[in-house]
């Protein structure tokens, strides 16, 4: 068992209860000369809190003694629920400094349980996420992993590199049999499936949508209306609007929570050209975010003529939407140019206006498109950049061993590469550096 830690587990500042959680050597000789004999094991117990050098009552508390190894890093642990005022908090923390512990480092309650093997690096990952989860489908998405899907699927395809290998090393070992080509044979369509499976889950990014927004873009031209619906749409005034073309400059990124999914709708600087410093740099800006974005809303101002719509047109892709804006005012002619334009490439258009019901119907289509992007059948094989890259990297030694290799050992050696690829997400082959970047970016207590 490693050194004795504690940390505040709850959010600090004036609370109802304040939770203090201790785990490691010694724990249980700490909560004892504070509260007196130990509660039996798992049970809820109020105690009386004393400083053990002058009997002072700090508090009353509830007290949970938690034994390792069954405890949730494994170790000897407790939680005291404290009243939560700071200098209850302040005088409990000054006691087991006192008594010998140390504060813990963010996230070291998790990493010990993963040192422990109560958990695998990715639901260690998990339990960052469920603290974090704003919305619906992150909480799903934390829960899920923390209890293992992601895991799972790493761990099928891993079993199954490992299966052909095995083929292709017995293939190996009895080089005059007759087996060795139905082997061989075996070995490359089982790697073959596992390849397919990881090179479509490297493109796959439900994931991360889930976790950090799926990310919606508003273009068009200066004063089609991009603003006014952003602040439509969210409810409330966050975008200046202005009749003057050139108003919004930065990137105004607006959180947003659709059908349960985190969204991040962005305005911007209308798309043209100008000689206006500032503007170009907004226009460049808005255009490597839209580009980047999952979905974006092409503005059309529906009752002008001649607006240059066109200019930002360009940027959308099969699945974008072209929105005919201002219907509330008569057509003018970019209403129907715009029209035809999008059937002509398959593009959806639906006429908006800043009109309630219009807004409605956007917002809804807009939890489709979202909705539509974010789920599938299968839990996603990543839900952070590190898991993509581990899987990216185990799907180009597949591919070596698939297509770049013929002599059957470093077929082998590729296979083994990419199953250690694979392991690595579970984070059991990673070295300590590895290991400190992901909980550095846990909070203490976690
Ligand atoms: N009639 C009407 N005017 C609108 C509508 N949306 C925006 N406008 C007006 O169009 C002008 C430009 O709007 P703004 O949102 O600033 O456009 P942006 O430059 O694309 O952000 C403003 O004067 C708005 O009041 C709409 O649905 N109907
Ligand atoms: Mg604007």
């Amino acid at each position: 068992m490693r050194d004795g830690v504690f940390a505040l587990a709850t959010a600090p500042g004036r609370a109802a209860i304040a939770v203090i959680r201790l785990s490691g050597e010694g724990v249980g000789a700490v909560v004892e000369r504070l509260v007196g004999k130990l509660p039996p094991p798992r049970r809820a117990s109020t105690r009386r809190l004393r400083d053990p050098d002058t009997a002072e009552l700090v508090d009353e508390a509830l007290v949970l003694w938690l034994p390792g190894p069954g405890s949730f890093t494994g170790e000897d642990s407790a939680e005291l629920h404290l009243h939560g005022g700071a200098a209850v908090v302040a005088r409990v923390a000054e006691l087991l400094l006192r008594l010998g512990l140390r504060l813990a480092e963010p996230g070291e309650f998790t990493r010990r349980a993963f040192e422990n093997d109560r958990l695998d690096l990715a639901q260690a990952e998990a339990v960052a996420d469920l603290v974090d989860a704003e919305t619906e489908a992150q909480r799903r998405q934390a829960l899920a992993q923390l209890r293992g899907d992601l895991s799972r699927r790493h761990e099928t395809w891993r079993s199954a590199l490992l299966d052909a290998l095995a083929m292709l090393e017995a293939a190996i070992d009895f080089p005059d049999e007759d087996l060795p080509d139905a082997l061989v044979a075996g070995a490359r369509e089982r790697l073959s499936g596992v390849a397919r499976e990881i090179a479509d889950s490297v493109g796959d990014t439900r994931g991360e949508r889930v976790r950090e927004g799926y990310r919606i873009a508003l273009i068009g031209v200066p004063n089609a209306g991009k603003s006014s619906l952003l602040n439509g749409l969210v409810g409330r005034d966050v975008a200046i609007v202005t009749e003057i073309a050139g108003t919004t400059r930065d990137v105004l990124e607006t959180p947003l929570v659709l059908g349960g999914y985190s969204v991040v709708l962005a305005d911007m600087a209308g798309l043209r050209a100008t000689n206006d410093r500032v503007e170009a740099e907004g226009v460049r800006r808005a255009g490597a975010w839209a580009q980047a974005a999952d979905l974006r809303l092409l503005v059309v101002d529906g009752a002008s003529t001649g607006s240059g719509w066109t200019g930002p047109a360009d940027l959308l892709v099969q699945g974008d939407l072209v929105l005919l804006n201002k219907s509330d005012c008569p057509p003018g002619a970019d209403r129907r140019a715009a029209e035809g334009w999008a059937i002509e490439r398959g593009l959806e258009t639906l006429a908006v206006s800043i009109r309630a019901e219009e807004l409605d119907m956007l917002r809804s289509r807009l939890t489709e498109k979202a909705t539509a992007a974010m789920t599938g059948a299968e839990f996603p094989a990543a839900t952070r950049m590190r898991h993509r890259e581990a899987l990216s990297t185990a799907s180009g030694f597949l591919d070596r061993a698939l297509h770049a290799e013929s002599d059957p050992e470093l077929v082998a050696e590729n296979i083994r590469l990419a199953a250690r690829s694979l392991e690595r997400i579970a984070g059991r082959l990673d070295p300590e550096s590895v290991l400190d970047r992901v909980f550095s970016t846990f909070c203490i207590g976690k």
